[in-house]
């Protein structure tokens, strides 16, 4: 069975609206616009001005066109992906859906940071990166939205509960000096994102205190205001920031895709059980992919719209 998205994207297509004789629902229906078209307006004998119920145009050109609802069409059968997927494929619509990279930063990848600190062999996430260099790239060319994320604290780690703080090793705790500055503090070279995924100058990134993404931050806001209601899942680690962000933006109401190399875990049991419990139920916190998956399905609508070639030669 596919999960088919009937989305809202009529916003999306400008060439809908040229002539600003209608106004667009939410649900991407149209209306004539009753402000403009105007309800007849009579003068009575007392001078006053009453509205007649029932509208009409203007003139022929505020009349909805036959070519608006092509249009309208054409940008759906334009931009709708079917992306392979667990427990079943799924449609969306690319102008409605971003990639979010969480937490691909030193801190957790690279030796003598955080994820180091902790005892773990940072050597495990490095699996991801090819993956998801692979899938930013075909969503930068697109056009898709990408965000980024990074968990880390103010200096003075006066965002930072003590509860979080005071765990692991004395010395090699959160606000402690290591090799990469001190350990998990925004600003320090370990809270950087790893250079091979290094965020592109619009793409928004995230600073958050938090092990999800939308706890103590304006992602909720900044998803909103730009029409996304599909998100495509990735980054670090999976059982812990991918899947509270994962968790967060389900009951948000966006439809998670997770592609499962595009994630990795210090511990592999526990990526895979994370990737189990998104899709289980009938796929309870979202869908399970692969880069593979989301770029064919990339892939094949570029074809059609050329998108890919024109962004790449850009
Ligand atoms: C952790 C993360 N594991 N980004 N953070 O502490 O998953």
């Amino acid at each position: 069975m596919l999960h088919s998205v009937s989305g809202r994207s009529a916003a999306l297509f400008p060439a809908c609206n040229d002539d600003q004789s209608a106004i667009r629902h939410q649900s991407g229906a149209i209306r004539p616009n009753k402000r403009q078209s105007g309800f007849r307006r009579r003068r009575n004998k007392s001078g006053t001005v009453r509205a007649n119920r029932g509208f009409f145009y203007e003139s022929a050109t505020a009349l909805p066109r036959f070519t608006d609802g092509l249009n309208l069409a054409f940008g759906i059968a334009m931009n709708s992906i079917v992306i392979a997927a667990e427990p079943e494929p799924i449609a969306v619509d690319v102008s409605r859906t971003a990639v979010i990279i969480i937490d691909m930063q030193r801190d957790f990848l690279e030796p003598g940071g955080f994820g180091e600190s902790l005892g773990n062999d940072v050597s495990l996430l490095a699996a991801a990166i090819a993956p998801c260099k692979r899938l930013l790239a075909a969503a930068r060319a697109t056009g898709m939205m990408v965000v980024h994320t990074r968990e880390g604290h103010r200096p003075d780690l006066s965002d930072a509960p003590l509860a979080k703080i005071e765990r692991g090793a004395p010395g090699k705790r959160i606000g402690a000096p290591g090799p990469m500055g001190r350990i998990l503090v925004r600003g320090e070279p370990g809270h950087d994102i790893i250079s091979a995924l290094a965020p592109a100058d619009a793409e928004p990134v995230i600073d958050k205190p938090g092990k999800g993404a939308f706890y103590a931050t304006d992602l909720h806001a900044i998803l909103v205001n730009r029409g996304i209601d599909n998100l495509i899942v990735c980054g670090v680690t999976t059982e812990i920031c991918v899947h509270t962000t994962v968790r967060e933006a389900n009951d948000r109401g966006f439809r998670c895709i997770v592609p499962a190399d595009c994630c990795a875990s210090y511990f592999p049991e526990f990526h895979r059980a994370g990737l189990q419990m998104i899709k289980a139920q009938g796929g309870i916190l979202g869908w399970v992919s692969s880069s593979a998956a989301v770029l064919a399905a990339l892939d094949q609508r570029n074809r059609k719209t050329g998108d890919g070639d024109r962004r790449h030669a850009a």
